[in-house]
């Protein structure tokens, strides 16, 4: 069950006129379609929302909306013609952490009031106002309950990007477990202010290039079953980054593929990002605690998903990957 918007939240967007709105780097469809609702309700009640956004808007399906942002404060401000701090305030969506935004952004905002509304379970409590509720699928859905508990009603537009969040962080419904009823019914509630389920589905997974598949299918043929097959380890090389460039990455249709296979309960993805650097993705079903095998390496996330960096080699963090999930499945 989600909580209810804290009063202290209600409070901070009445005392302030303008707010800056901002996110996490590398933008996902929950954190934009957050700022972009929560920004076009304020602005509709009177208040000026101006949005703020490190980037980088790599995926497919954030990229026609990157204009919208500004890289920084300053920037955002002198774009809408105010002085930066006159009765103005921060409000940081969909990210636990100040570092987690990147960007300029962790000096800037330590200059104004700050609310952070997030629904990470991990990450250190920040902001004068903060509502963290881990229980919801995503940052969209405690929007939506701010602009209910203030009297709105989402606009076509508004429903459409508060949908795309949820659907985003939810895999289009998949990760919804039997506690999602509740949130269900909220999705439901903002489908009534005019968004298309069929064409956010096109929005989510569609206008992809050829190359996007064709890579997909190069990863996927080389798949290795581990440990009797629960874990599938799979790897994309630097030529293959170079060739067809991030933004043809498909990550998430990757691994639902490998957990159609009989037996697969994790899925180690290791990507050559330059001569020296790997990135590395960890997903997992029910209870393989994939987050803390990142956080052994210095990296994080949540317990069915995280990531991790690693300098040096990929067979080096492949070998020390294979002993810590030796331990997992062969115990
Ligand atoms: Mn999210």
């Amino acid at each position: 069950m989600t909580m209810n918007v804290p009063q202290e939240i209600l409070n901070f967007l009445n005392k302030y006129s303008v707010f800056y709105i901002i996110g996490h780097g590398e933008p996902d469809g929950d954190c934009l379609g957050s700022q972009t609702a929560l920004a076009s309700f304020l602005n509709r009640t009177g208040k000026t929302a101006l949005l703020c956004s490190p980037g980088p808007f790599n995926r497919t399906e954030t990229k026609a909306i990157e204009g919208l942002f500004s890289k920084s404060i300053a920037e955002a401000a002198e774009k809408s013609g105010r002085p930066a701090k006159e009765d103005s305030a921060v409000i940081i969506l969909d990210c636990s952490t100040p570092e987690r935004i990147g960007g300029g952004f962790a000096e800037e905002i330590a200059e104004y009031p700050t609310a952070v509304i997030d629904h990470h379970a991990s990450g250190s409590p920040f902001g004068d106002a903060a509502w963290v509720d881990g229980s919801s699928p995503s940052t969209t859905i405690l929007v939506y309950k701010v602009i209910k508990k203030l009297g709105g009603k989402p606009s076509s537009q508004e429903s459409e990007d508060l949908l795309f969040g949820f659907l985003t962080d939810t895999g289009y419904f998949r990760h919804l477990d039997s506690s999602s009823s509740e949130s269900l019914g909220l999705a439901a509630e903002i489908l009534a202010g005019g968004a298309s389920l069929k064409d956010l589905y096109y929005r989510m997974y569609g206008g992809r290039k050829l190359e996007s598949k064709i890579l997909t299918g190069l990863v996927l043929s080389r798949a290795k079953p581990l440990f009797d097959g629960k874990c599938m380890l799979i790897y994309e090389t630097l030529e293959e980054k170079k060739k067809f460039g991030p933004e043809n990455r498909d990550s998430d249709t990757i691994y639902s593929q490998l957990f159609g296979v009989e037996g697969c309960l994790a899925v180690i993805f290791i990507r050559e990002e330059s001569e020296s650097v790997c990135s590395v993705s960890l997903r997992s079903l029910h209870d393989i605690d994939v987050g803390s095998v990142a956080a052994t390496f210095g990296g994080g996330g949540h317990k069915r998903a995280a990531g991790l960096e690693w300098k040096g080699s990929r067979a080096d963090i492949t070998e020390k990957l294979m002993d810590v999930f030796k331990r997992l499945f062969e115990a």
